[in-house]
């Protein structure tokens, strides 16, 4: 999978995928990610990515310009499965969208900043849009970050057992349930005797059981998707 991030702080993006299982991911050739500075594909003396909203108010706009210029450069590369605008009032990310992201081969995402971006980007050049929930952030790097992660995971052979997406929480609209390890007691703190028994089928029935009464308490609206 290839990913081109669009952005115009870089800087604020690239931790995240020198650590840990992103990084590993890089290094395997599992997934390619590129960053954009939208500043590199400006035309003026100062560097305008943003000017002022048509018919007042406050707040800049993102040009459309320089965004065609990084979109259309990309694009005569390759072709892209889908690109993606960050935005608060797109659709709340999901596991299941994670899930079909995951199956992608090459996308683009572009990160807003300050109002957003003229409408004229989203009406032709965007195929999806994506917030990871309600609240607002300052920009959408690091909801990019959040969605590269959920959806870069999913990509077999990033996690070192296959198994273990499969048991996430949400993958079955179910939370995860209860987890130990050792000491088996600390300070009188005690694991289920369950967990010791070498019953594998009781610890599976015990640990869907679990799943389900932590989902019920916490989040029931999943029971009900
Ligand atoms: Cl994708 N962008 C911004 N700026 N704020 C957000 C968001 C995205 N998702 C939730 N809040």
């Amino acid at each position: 999978m290839r990913i081109d991030i669009i952005t115009v702080l870089p800087e604020l993006l690239k931790s995240p995928f020198e650590a840990s299982i992103l990084k590993r991911a890089i290094e395997a050739n599992l997934v390619e990610i590129h960053f954009h500075n939208l500043r590199d594909y400006t035309t003026d003396n100062y560097k305008s990515v943003d000017d002022t909203q048509f018919g007042g108010g406050a707040g800049m706009v993102m040009m459309i310009e320089p965004i065609d210029k990084c979109i259309s450069a990309l694009k005569a590369e390759r072709h892209y499965d889908e690109v993606i605008y960050m935005t608060p009032d797109g659709e709340t990310l999901k596991q299941g969208i994670a899930n079909q992201i995951s199956l992608k081969e090459n996308i683009i995402i572009l990160c807003g900043h300050y109002k957003g971006v003229d409408q004229r980007v989203r009406d032709h050049y965007i195929t999806k849009e994506i917030s990871i929930g309600d609240y607002v952030l300052s920009g959408g790097e690091l909801a990019a970050a959040v969605l590269c992660d959920a959806v870069i995971r999913l990509i077999p052979g990033v996690l070192g057992n296959e198994t273990s997406a499969l048991t996430d929480s949400f993958q079955d609209n179910l939370l995860a349930p209860p987890i130990y390890t050792k000491p088996r007691e600390y300070k009188g703190m005690k694991v289920p005797e369950l967990l010791f028994s070498g019953n594998l089928p009781e610890i599976e029935k015990w640990r869907e059981e679990q799943a389900y009464l932590r989902t019920k308490e916490r989040r029931p609206d999943l029971l009900d998707e």
